[in-house]
């Protein structure tokens, strides 16, 4: 039943059906699937599909942006189901999309999940500049610094912010994430990140364990 209901969000994602994507959402809720398996396993796949038609170029910008506007509404559904009170934070964790880049979805599951669980998160929000990182970093004395990259032309930023933070003197004093749909675990290794993840759930497994682990 569960696969049916998800395996339906993405169909209706796919076929860019406001209302149906919506009332499954809210149907599958109901039904107590988890509002991050709603996510994985329903809206990415439909997402990847647009994604698919656009390369083939049976869909067109205007798809992709009412495929956005579908799940963003999706997400506003989903976000107040993520949230959960924690008296302690588990550490100050800044996230942004990098400069040139305008993506915004991941990020924001992102920070929804980390929020959820606890972490303090500053969003810069999209197309952030490098120093912006730097500064919002060094100003609210962040443990983490996660960036997102979904575009192969942006991906050269999350290095250049890294050396940023090298040549000011904060790099040791952050753990630093990166993720996005072009990001690989060999790229992150060979920028010099801390830890790479390939989706929220990860990010937030991965921030919670180094927090006993150290770096
Ligand atoms: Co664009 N776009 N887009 N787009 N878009 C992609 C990324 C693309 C793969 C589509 C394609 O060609 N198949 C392609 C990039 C190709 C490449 O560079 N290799 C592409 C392109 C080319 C473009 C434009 C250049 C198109 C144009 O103008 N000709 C343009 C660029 C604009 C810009 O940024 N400067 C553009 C524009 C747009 C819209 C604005 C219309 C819209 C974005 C709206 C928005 O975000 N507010 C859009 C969309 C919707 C997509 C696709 C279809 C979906 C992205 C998405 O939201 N996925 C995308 C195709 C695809 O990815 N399959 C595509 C769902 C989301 C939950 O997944 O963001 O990957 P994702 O996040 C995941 C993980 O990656 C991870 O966690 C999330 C899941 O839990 N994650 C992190 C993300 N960030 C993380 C950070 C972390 C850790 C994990 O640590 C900090």
């Amino acid at each position: 039943m569960d696969r049916e209901s998800l395996k339906s969000i993405a169909l209706k994602l796919e076929a860019l059906d406001i209302q149906g994507t919506v009332e499954d959402v809210k149907r599958a809720l109901n039904e107590k699937i988890a509002p991050f398996e709603v996510v994985q396993n329903g809206l990415s796949p439909g997402m990847d599909k647009i994604g698919e038609k656009y390369e083939r170029k049976e869909y067109f910008l205007s798809e992709l942006s009412l495929a956005a506007y579908i799940m963003k509404g999706a997400m506003e559904l989903l976000g107040p189901r993520m949230k959960a009170s924690r008296e302690r934070s588990l550490g100050r964790f800044l996230v942004g999309t990098v400069k040139g880049d305008l993506h915004d979805i991941g990020k924001n599951l992102v920070s929804m999940m980390l929020t959820s669980a606890g972490f303090e998160v500053y969003d810069l929000g999209v197309d952030v500049p490098d120093e912006k990182f730097l500064q919002k970093a060094a100003e609210i004395k962040a443990d983490f610094v996660g960036m997102s990259s979904l575009l192969t032309t942006t991906m050269p930023s999350m290095k250049s912010v890294i050396e940023l933070l090298k040549n000011n003197g904060i790099r040791e004093e952050v753990k630093i994430f990166v993720g996005g749909a072009v990001v690989t675990q060999s790229f992150a290794d060979e920028i010099g990140a801390d830890y790479y993840a390939k989706d929220a759930m990860e990010c937030l497994r991965k921030a919670r364990n180094s927090i006993t682990k150290g770096k």
